[in-house]
């Protein structure tokens, strides 16, 4: 997978050069590059805002570096070698499509994808129209409040998706029932030692009796989830329950 991230903050984006992620770099999996959007200013200063048509607070980022950007990044025509011809882009804005588990799976399936990071109170809606003529464009938020950019928003989302796309996570078994995939929030996990500071695994956990681990498991995560994402229970799908789920 191709994945490009366009900045005013490419420093943000260090994290990215660590762990698994980072792994995956190295393995050829994830071909990762962060550009720094002033790369496609010529005013001394670099300016990338200006301030909001209409009045109003806060700068808005100005379209030309952007376009120049899309201009270089992005070919017109197919050239004929192997990949995609165009992106899938996303652009980060609280204002966005809101980002879920199910979206990382959509974006885990795409070839190449360019993050767009909004500053300030966001980029000009032109460049977004523009985009959305030529390529998926996709505005995404990572939930209900309001970050100083999209830089925090796009490492989340590139965690979220890498981790899906195969060969990056070691042990694909845990992508299979957790938090978010199933519907229902994941049951509290232990290690060992079987007590620590007088608090104790729960016996079941330790009964070897995998059918029992099973339910015990399946029931605590329906408790957690009543308690802590009741709109989940409420959107499962029936047919997700099984005849010994008691819903409380
Ligand atoms: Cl993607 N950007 C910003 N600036 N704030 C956010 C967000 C994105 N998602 C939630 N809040």
């Amino acid at each position: 997978m191709k994945i490009d991230v366009v900045t005013v903050f490419p420093e943000y984006l260090q994290p990215l050069d660590l762990s698994l992620i980072g792994r995956a770099r190295e393995r050829g999996m994830i071909d990762l590059t962060v550009h720094d959007l002033r790369r496609w200013t010529h005013d001394v200063h670099h300016s990338v805002d200006g301030a909001p048509a209409g009045g109003g607070a806060g700068m808005v980022m100005k379209p030309q570096p952007w376009g120049e950007c899309f201009d270089e990044l992005i070919p017109e025509a197919p050239t004929g070698a192997a990949g995609p011809a165009k992106p899938r882009l996303l652009v980060t804005s609280p204002a966005g499509r809101p980002f879920t588990q199910a979206m990382a799976h959509e974006l885990a399936a795409e070839p190449w994808l360019m993050f767009a990071c909004g500053r300030y109170e966001g980029i000009d809606q032109r460049v977004v129209d523009y985009a959305a003529d030529r390529m998926e464009v996709t505005e995404v938020s990572i939930g209900d409040y309001v970050l100083f950019g999209g830089e925090v928003a796009v490492l989340a989302i590139i965690e979220a998706v890498t981790r899906l796309v195969p060969g990056v996570l070691g042990n694909a078994a845990s992508l299979d029932d957790e938090s978010h995939t199933a519907g229902v929030l994941e049951a509290p996990a232990y290690t060992r030692p079987a007590e620590w500071r007088g608090y104790e695994v729960p016996p079941v956990l330790l009964s070897g009796d995998h059918g029992k681990v099973d339910r015990w498991r399946r029931e605590q995560a329906l408790l957690r989830t009543a308690r802590a994402r009741p709109d989940l229970l409420e959107r499962l799908d029936p047919g997700s329950l099984d005849k010994r789920d008691r819903l409380l």
